[in-house]
């Protein structure tokens, strides 16, 4: 049985940052290094983000939510599906909790977050295996964007919470309700894991 720590350490173990390539990139190579479970990385700006497949994430400075929460845990591959439930599941609940109305948010399979129909969150969870297997779930979550930060290509598809007339959050403040969020349906994970899953679906389109 696994026995899990006080979420308020999860919270000692958030690190700002100004500028990094991507939060994943520098949390993976901490996580080679031995930080312990529930370390997270938030910067106010990417110049590397990226998606799946090394598709670009546009994350300009002080218009997001840029994060990555390192979880240790063993890794197999019925695993991989239920992390990155586990990611935009814990994000819908977040935003949730701060008054986003529900009918305006869908999760898009397997793990976009869609505000009022466009993208406004995309997560990517990375994996190790090895002797000290770990995840590194990324999120990205689009804040302070006005339609034209976006450049054409995103315009039709993607938008923010400002855009849907939500208030201006400040990335610091939420990171942490993401963080608690996290951590509670990462506990369910283990305790009843189909409950992530009945939830996702029901949030999905599906
Ligand atoms: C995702 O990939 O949606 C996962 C995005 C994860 C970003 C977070 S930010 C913190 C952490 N550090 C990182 O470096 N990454 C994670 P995917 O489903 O592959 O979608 C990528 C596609 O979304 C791109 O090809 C664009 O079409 C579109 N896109 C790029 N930037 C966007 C943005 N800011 N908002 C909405 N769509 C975007």
């Amino acid at each position: 049985m696994r026995t899990f720590r006080s979420d308020s350490q999860w919270h000692e173990r958030i690190h700002f940052f100004q500028s990094v390539t991507s939060t994943n990139d520098l949390l993976l190579e901490w996580a080679e290094g031995g930080s312990p479970e529930g370390t997270s990385v938030i910067a106010k700006e990417q110049t590397s983000g990226r998606g799946q497949f090394h598709r670009p994430w546009l994350s300009l400075f002080g218009m997001g939510l840029w994060m990555s929460v390192l979880l240790r845990l063993p890794i197999e591959n019925e695993i991989i599906k239920s992390l990155s439930q586990l990611g935009v599941v814990s994000l819908y609940d977040a935003l949730l909790k701060v008054k986003i109305p529900p009918a305006s948010l869908k999760i898009k399979p397997p793990n976009d977050l869609l505000l009022d129909g466009k993208k406004v969150a995309g997560i990517l969870v990375e994996t190790r295996r090895g002797s000290a297997p770990f995840a590194v779930i990324g999120i990205g979550l689009n804040i302070h964007q006005t339609h034209e930060d976006f450049p054409l290509e995103l315009r039709n598809k993607a938008t923010s919470l400002v855009i849907a007339g939500m208030p201006p959050f400040d990335p610091k403040q939420l990171a942490p309700i993401v963080i608690d969020s996290l951590y509670l349906r990462y506990q369910e994970l283990h305790s009843n894991p189909g409950a992530l899953d009945e939830v996702w679906r029901k949030a999905s389109f599906l």
